[in-house]
């Protein structure tokens, strides 16, 4: 493979640990029994094995030798920066308990287990993916593991290639698989443990002991980057509005923190619009009210940031949505047989008259976005929805209504964008790399520590790294019970921004002013080699909720 001499550079970089797990060997302190976020009864009933276990943190303790084993890793879902550390740490961690241990990579996601499709992980491939970003030293897949099939097809290779423990790398609905997945290999006394790694650059798996997803700060700061150096062209030029959509399937996380990162005119936060109950012609009045007060001051450009999942959080859209969820959740393989040009009004006739009425005020394009196929989970993609030229089109005709009107609206020339593949497996920044190697080396001494159904939890993680604390979560902690596909089901309750959060709070405190005034923050590219001040920080996000918890 030919590197570029900063891959070359990068590869040599020895992440961070905590100094428990530097200092090594370890034991395992138990808290007090958890319970789940809610709904206790329905998820203590569904997971009688792994329900109630005690939170784990680890201190230094005396070797213990244990007998060589083999253990699995699976990388789920949409790529994050830094998957490739997890491996790392999980591998050297192995290799230091025991260098008998192996470990196999199943190959494109939780399909490969069902199709045993895997690879052995030794030294020299690991070697070649230290600090890259991306998912392929054994690609990633969204194949739902839930049936019985499925498992009993997965222990047939676990039990062929003698493993003992399973890694899921994993987001919300990943990790809540392999909670189940745990559940029922205990109920099986099939002796083998699976243990889950918070992935997601949508930053929406986190709670107390969760403090963040890995590849968030990486993924942030390579659109803020960009972001940045629209900013500055457009500051330069003065003539163009941006549209920015960015990734963040349903949280506004990634938004949010941009924001912080570059203060732009205008920031649309999904989990506002659903609060404040707002339309989608409240969301268009609103900006269209910004361009019409910077055009007053003579400045016909500007920057708006807006979340890939905004469609879902407008409160009449999410009931549209969720409606059609269930419809086509049945009625999928009907569907598929009508005419293309027959669909929308096959929807209109079958949905609710509030619902119905909404689908047939879209755009024809956008309606058409919401019927195409849904992910393996049964959501609407809504990456595939444009929603930067759905608003810049409404703000275009607000503005022109406006004029009509006598009002004074200035120029309005809008540039669209979208940014999210981008930052998915960008080189891992010094967080990232030093955080997910942290927390596959914490999987290894979950393993060693006979755990199952627990969750890496590295946190303290706005200090220094060697300042970190390691343990593990037991992940029925933080489920509760969701309507999926039409049926109730136990998910790992995701993490939307809360409008008293500290981070919400930052940004709502400066708004108004960032929308008149042009207070650009360019932050450049990441840098990996240089002093911690400019190297190591994390995310906004972090530091302004950790402050808040103190
Ligand atoms: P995960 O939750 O699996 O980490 O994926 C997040 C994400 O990157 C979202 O931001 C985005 O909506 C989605 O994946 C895109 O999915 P795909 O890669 O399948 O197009």
């Amino acid at each position: 493979m030919t590197k570029s001499a900063l891959q070359i550079a990068r590869a040599a970089y020895m992440p961070k640990l905590p100094k428990a797990l530097a200092e090594g060997p370890v034991r395992a302190v138990e808290g007090m029994p958890t319970q789940s976020v809610a709904d206790q009864d329905e998820v203590k009933a569904l997971f009688p094995n792994t329900y109630g276990l005690p939170v784990v943190t680890f201190v230094n303790g005396k070797a213990v030798k244990l007998p060589a084993m083999n253990v699995g890793v699976i990388l789920s879902g949409g790529q994050a920066p830094g998957g490739h550390n997890v491996i790392a740490g999980l591998f050297d961690g192995l290799k230091k308990l025991n260098p008998a241990n192996k470990l196999y990579g199943f190959i494109l996601g939780p399909g490969g287990l069902v199709d045993h499709s895997y690879k052995e992980l030794t030294g020299n491939i690991i070697d070649e993916y230290r600090n890259t970003g991306g998912f392929d030293m054994i690609g990633s897949g969204r194949t739902k593991l839930e049936t019985v099939e499925q498992f009993e097809k997965g222990y047939e290779i676990i039990k062929e290639l003698d493993i003992k423990a399973l890694v899921m790398i994993g987001g919300d609905d990943s990790n809540t698989n392999a909670c189940v997945l745990a559940e029922y290999f205990a109920a099986k006394h099939y002796g083998v443990q699976v243990i889950g790694c918070p992935k997601t650059i949508d930053g929406d798996l986190k709670n107390d002991m969760i403090e963040t997803s890995f590849g968030f700060d990486t993924a942030c700061k390579t659109y803020a980057e960009v972001i940045g150096n629209i900013e500055r062209d457009c500051n330069s030029a003065r003539k163009y509005w941006h549209f920015i959509k960015l990734m963040g399937r349903s949280a506004s996380h990634i938004a949010l923190e941009c924001a912080l990162q570059v203060q732009p005119n205008i920031c649309i936060i999904s989990e506002e619009v659903e609060e404040k109950n707002m339309s989608l012609d409240d969301i268009v009045t609103s900006i269209a009210k910004v361009v019409a007060a910077r055009a007053a001051q003579g400045n016909n450009f500007g920057t708006v940031l807006i979340p890939e999942g905004l469609i879902e959080f407008i409160p009449a859209m999410k009931r549209l949505i969720e409606e059609l969820n269930d419809f086509l959740a049945i009625n999928q393989e009907e569907f598929s047989h009508i005419k293309r040009s027959h669909q929308r009004d096959y929807i209109i006739s079958k949905l609710s008259k509030e619902n119905s009425d909404v689908f047939a005020s879209l755009p024809e394009g956008v309606s058409r976005q919401l019927t195409m196929d849904r992910d393996p989970h049964g959501n609407v993609q809504v990456s595939l929805i444009e929603t930067e030229k759905l608003l810049s089109e409404m703000v275009g005709i607000k503005l022109a209504q406006w004029k009509i009107e006598g009002k004074y609206v200035g120029k309005f020339a809008a540039l669209h964008h979208f940014f999210g593949y981008e930052g998915r497996c960008a080189a891992p920044s010094n967080f990232d790399s030093d955080y997910c190697y942290s927390l596959g080396y914490t999987a290894s001494e979950l393993i060693a520590n006979g755990k199952t159904g627990f969750m890496a939890s590295v946190r303290n993680t706005t200090a220094p790294a060697s300042e970190w604390t390691a343990g593990g979560i037991p992940i029925t902690m933080m489920l509760n019970m969701e309507r999926r596909n039409g049926k109730m089901k136990p998910v790992i309750k995701k993490a939307l921004v809360t409008l008293d959060g500290a981070p919400f709070k930052a940004f709502a405190a400066q708004r108004d002013r960032w929308a008149i005034e042009t207070d650009y923050v360019y932050p450049g590219p990441i840098q990996y080699f240089g002093s911690a001040e400019v190297c190591d920080q994390p995310t906004k996000t972090l530091q302004l909720e950790q402050q808040m918890k103190k």
